[in-house]
């Protein structure tokens, strides 16, 4: 049902969007970059969105022409190679600027989109959740406010549509691009407006957990890395996992036990290399409160080769400091062991001595991620002697949750308990301290 809407939200001014008629979609990529050329990500990005790959071109060069991303020699190159290759749309492996997007589509005459167009797509595809959908629309319309593209679709939602954005319209006139401007705009705050909203239940539903003292551990990681994964081994639910991109966009949060006691567990967006701002900045709440969670895992994919990796954990370590979470406190797991042979393992423990090494497809290293994360808490857990009275007896198998194991023993005047107590906590409990006393 969506689908139909997505489909018309995504189209260029030429009608011919990445996600309507997608099957007969042939991509012919570029990419400008002074490393070692390497398109593999947005081939991947591409087969995820659903559409197919003709063949890739790259130039090396400091940074992209200004005007026209590649040089002009070399788009001569590509203008050959797209029709060779029989493609009908090339995808650009940068955010491009307005100009560029504008000039390389009249000198290719084809339809170009770049890559935050293409993640945009693939987050309109896979929200669920409706808080997850306007914080999509959000993005794209940013996106789309700079280039005025398309934006009468999003208003034909509205019920103020125009009819001919059909194929071959070269966009809007200059009264209507005032127009939809304005009312781009105004669907811009109503969109934050609602996100507050949501965040302010959000919010509510965090203390009432933190009320409940669970400690929260959130799992960060690039996209694919085995977030969710992770999470089903840990916590023995079942979270979709899917060998594509962004396959999770809305926070899951389950429970899970270490030695008696509960923590929360919180599986997130999977991040990306030049993830859109416009992304983080609609996502920033759901992130912010993910991320505030007294521990980050940081989940890479430890498969990939070395290079790649240092690339990935940076890309994370970006966004997390984006999100105002770069001082969590945070373990990293380097998962999918199961691929790597004795001396790749040895020598990524070499490299990342504090990492945990799991596969959380085939739950090896588990257990050993189970005490890091719970040494983690041990040290600010407070040991209390308390006096619980018999008719108290809530506080007391609450105290049993967050503390585990205890050591107990029934007085006339009610149950004696030794127990090691989450310092968010502690202040619940504190009625009920002895301080020394003697019963
Ligand atoms: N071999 C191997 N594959 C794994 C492991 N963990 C996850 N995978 C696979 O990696 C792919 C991605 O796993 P997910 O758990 O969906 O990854 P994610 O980090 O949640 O991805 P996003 O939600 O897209 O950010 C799936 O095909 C998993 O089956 C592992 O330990 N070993
Ligand atoms: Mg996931």
């Amino acid at each position: 049902m969506d689908r139909g809407r997505d489909g018309r939200n995504a189209e260029t001014r030429y009608g011919e969007g990445i996600r309507n008629s997608r099957a007969r979609q042939r991509a012919f990529l570029i990419g400008a970059t002074p490393d070692e050329p390497d398109l593999s990500e947005l081939r991947e990005l591409l087969r995820t969105a659903g559409v197919a790959v003709t063949g890739e071109m790259v130039q090396r060069r400091d940074r992209p022409d200004p005007d026209r991303y590649f040089g002009r020699g070399k788009l001569e190159e590509v203008k050959a190679a797209v029709k060779e290759t029989g493609a009908n749309l090339v995808a650009v492996d940068d955010e491009l600027l307005p100009r560029q997007e504008r000039n390389l589509e009249q000198e290719l005459d084809i339809p170009v989109i770049d890559r935050t167009a293409i993640i945009l797509d693939i987050f309109a595809d896979h929200a669920g959740s409706a808080e997850g959908k306007l914080q999509v629309e959000l993005a794209q319309l940013e996106y789309n406010l700079a280039r005025m593209r398309g934006l009468w679709t999003h208003l034909e939602r509205l019920g103020a549509g125009r009819m001919d954005g059909g194929i071959g319209t070269r966009g809007p006139g200059e009264s209507q691009i005032e127009t939809d401007r304005r009312l781009a705009r105004d669907r811009i705050s109503q969109l934050r407006r609602r996100l507050l909203h949501t965040k302010a239940t959000r919010s509510t539903m965090r203390q009432e957990r933190e009320r409940a003292g669970l400690p929260t551990v959130a799992l960060a990681g690039y996209t694919n890395a085995g977030k969710s994964t992770l999470l089903n081994a840990l916590t023995g639910s079942d979270v979709g996992v899917r060998e594509r991109l962004f396959h999770t966009l809305d926070p899951a949060t389950r429970s899970f036990e270490i030695s008696g006691r509960s923590y929360l567990l919180t599986d997130t967006v999977g991040f990306i290399r030049k993830l859109p701002h416009q992304l983080v900045e609609a996502f920033s709440a759901t992130l912010e409160e993910a991320l505030g969670a007294d521990l980050i895992v940081h989940v890479a994919d430890a498969s990939v080769a070395e290079g790649e990796l240092h690339e990935m954990l940076a890309a994370v370590d970006d966004v997390l400091d984006e999100t105002g979470a770069g001082d969590r406190p945070r373990l990293l797991v380097m998962n999918k062991v199961d691929l790597l042979d004795e001396e790749r393992r040895r020598e990524l423990s070499f490299r990342f001595p504090k990492a945990v090494q799991v596969s959380a497809a085939e739950g090896e290293g588990l257990d050993a991620l189970r005490q890091a994360v719970e040494a983690h808490f041990l040290s600010s857990l407070m040991p209390m002697e308390l006096l619980v009275p018999y008719s108290e007896g809530g506080s007391l198998s609450e105290l049993h949750e967050l503390a585990g194991e205890l050591e107990r023993e029934d007085t006339p005047a009610g149950v004696l308990v030794k127990a090691r107590v989450p310092a968010a906590a502690v202040q619940r409990f504190e009625r009920f301290a002895l301080n020394g006393r003697q019963v």
